[in-house]
């Protein structure tokens, strides 16, 4: 198994995360430094024809891409710990949970997004920061929407035990302290991501801790 990932990318994060959990370990890891573009490179363009992390290769391939759908592919591979709920109910919630975060929330801070920003639209470093915290507070506040009002909530996001959901609240938790992004309003996000953090499969796949990763967060 070969994973394309970089230290500071959340979609990797939750791939990590997913990885942990289950208890696999790729046989080779390939940092594709996203702050020098080389996720632009044409090397990387042919594994990855969006020129996205992350990207997984399980054997003769194909190349998978997009975290979600490679959590699923985890997921359908090695059952055990499973990351999704077995009722169809639980599944949609689950599913709907990491979408808030994976498809609404974090593609509207990610580099090329910031780049194009700056470079195209010609926007200062104030109003950029300003764009990115308000996304992600809209995030947080969608996530705590839903994660306060429904029963199905425990001590994760669903149930007892943790799944796909809090896997993507523990990467918005993560985005929100790159871009120092007070959590603490967000009462229920915050204690589900601490208690993700808490377990070692959590702690293990944080950003700061991969190769590379400097010893604080920063922009
Ligand atoms: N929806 C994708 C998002 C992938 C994504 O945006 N990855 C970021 C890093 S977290 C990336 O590679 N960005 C490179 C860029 O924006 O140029 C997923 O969940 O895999």
């Amino acid at each position: 198994m070969k994973f394309y990932s970089f230290w500071r990318s959340l979609a990797s994060f939750r791939v990590r995360i997913a990885l942990n959990i289950k208890g696999i370990v790729p046989d080779e890891v390939i940092d594709i430094d996203l702050m020098k573009g080389v996720q632009r490179e044409a090397a990387y363009k042919k594994v990855n024809p969006q020129m996205l992390l992350p990207a997984l290769i399980d054997g003769d391939g194909p190349i998978m891409f997009q975290s979600i759908a490679i959590m699923e592919y985890l997921e359908e591979t090695h059952p055990s710990p499973p990351i999704l709920p077995k009722d169809p109910h639980g599944r949609a919630r689950v599913r709907a949970l990491a979408l808030i975060n994976a498809a609404d929330s974090h593609p509207l801070m990610v580099p090329r997004v910031r780049e194009f920003m700056e470079h195209e639209l010609k926007l200062d470093e104030a109003a950029r920061t300003k764009w990115i915290r308000h996304w992600i507070g809209e995030g947080l506040a969608a996530m705590e929407g839903h994660l306060s009002r429904d029963k199905e909530t425990g001590k994760y996001a669903h149930g007892d035990a943790a799944t796909m959901a809090d896997i993507c609240v523990a990467a918005q938790v993560c985005g929100a302290g790159f871009f120092n992004v007070d959590v603490a309003p967000y009462t229920t996000v915050k204690r589900i991501a601490d208690a993700c953090m808490a377990q070692d499969a959590f702690a293990r796949a944080h950003p700061l801790k991969q190769p590379g990763a400097p010893a604080t967060l920063g922009h």
